[in-house]
């Protein structure tokens, strides 16, 4: 079955990512799919407070790997109303290194925080605006978040090109400069490691629902997992196999830094066209 078409980056898009360092999709996800991942991410949230009695309501979850938990997590990892754009922003050369959900309830004494992703070292990478991103994240919300102080996406525009300020005073939602996204549910949001991002307080009286998947260029360790389980692989498509790391032979030394000749038809269109399988096939058995 061919797989749907993919939505593309717009040359609009394309400058405002240079400039800003983030972009904003809007109506990315349909009514039927937010609730589907609104009742998921409910159960994994009802789960996590049976099973830690003492858990804090008022903290929410941070669940990483959902992918694992429910085929509805699946179909996120190549959404053809995000995915394409990731193509245009990163290349084809790229995994899935983590997908999350997040729920943060009303919490008058969380503060929100700012950060750079990667960790330490990352801190102090920071790639050309024309340059491939080393990673991207998508935030996709499930609710609404449509003023500020309602535990908004926060973020810093342009930053992902100045060093993250290290020192005393922390920088917070509320730092000059900040801007509390609002959005819609269904809207998501893409942006690269090295953006000034995070979250605001939530004064609200609803927690605020969102799920992030993670990409990186394929040379990179996955930080969420080690390696997807055998059942993960079985439900997935072509595309998400290779997305997973599975690059349709055992690993060998090098395996993650050239991909396999098949990657870019793959990636691109989701399957290896059926020439090309048998060219494959035929090289295999002479
Ligand atoms: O909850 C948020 O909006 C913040 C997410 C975030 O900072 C991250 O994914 O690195």
């Amino acid at each position: 079955m061919p797989s749907p078409k993919l939505n593309r980056l717009t040359e609009e898009q394309r400058r405002q990512w240079a400039i800003d360092g983030y972009l904003v999709l809007k109506g990315v996800l349909s009514r039927p799919e937010i609730d589907r991942l609104i009742r998921e991410v409910d159960r994994l949230h009802r789960k996590h407070m049976l099973q830690n009695k003492d858990a804090d309501r008022k903290k929410g979850i941070d669940r990483r790997n959902v992918m694992e938990d429910s085929d509805v997590f699946v179909g996120l990892i190549d959404h053809p109303a995000t995915f394409g754009v990731v193509l245009d922003l990163m290349g084809p050369h790229i995994q899935l290194s983590m997908s999350e959900a997040i729920v943060r309830p009303p919490n008058p004494d969380f503060k929100g925080y700012i950060h750079t992703d990667g960790g330490q070292a990352m801190r102090h990478i920071r790639v050309t605006e024309t340059s491939w991103p080393l990673q991207l994240k998508i935030q996709y919300f499930l609710t609404d978040v449509n003023k500020p102080f309602r535990g908004n996406f926060t973020l810093f525009p342009g930053s992902h090109l100045r060093p993250y300020p290290e020192g005393e005073t922390p920088i917070t939602a509320e730092t000059p400069g900040a801007v509390q996204v609002c959005v819609e549910a269904g809207d998501a949001a893409i942006f690269p490691h090295s953006l000034w991002h995070g979250v605001s307080p939530n004064l609200s009286t609803r927690p605020r629902k969102t799920v992030i998947y993670c990409y990186s260029q394929m040379c990179f360790r996955p930080f969420d997992f080690e390696k997807p389980t055998p059942e993960l692989l079985k439900r997935c498509t072509p595309r998400q196999k290779r997305l997973l790391g599975d690059l349709g032979y055992d690993w060998k030394q090098g395996a993650y830094f050239y991909s396999p000749p098949d990657q870019v038809e793959i990636i691109n269109n989701g399957v290896v066209k059926a020439a090309q399988k048998t060219e494959k096939s035929r090289k295999t058995k002479r």
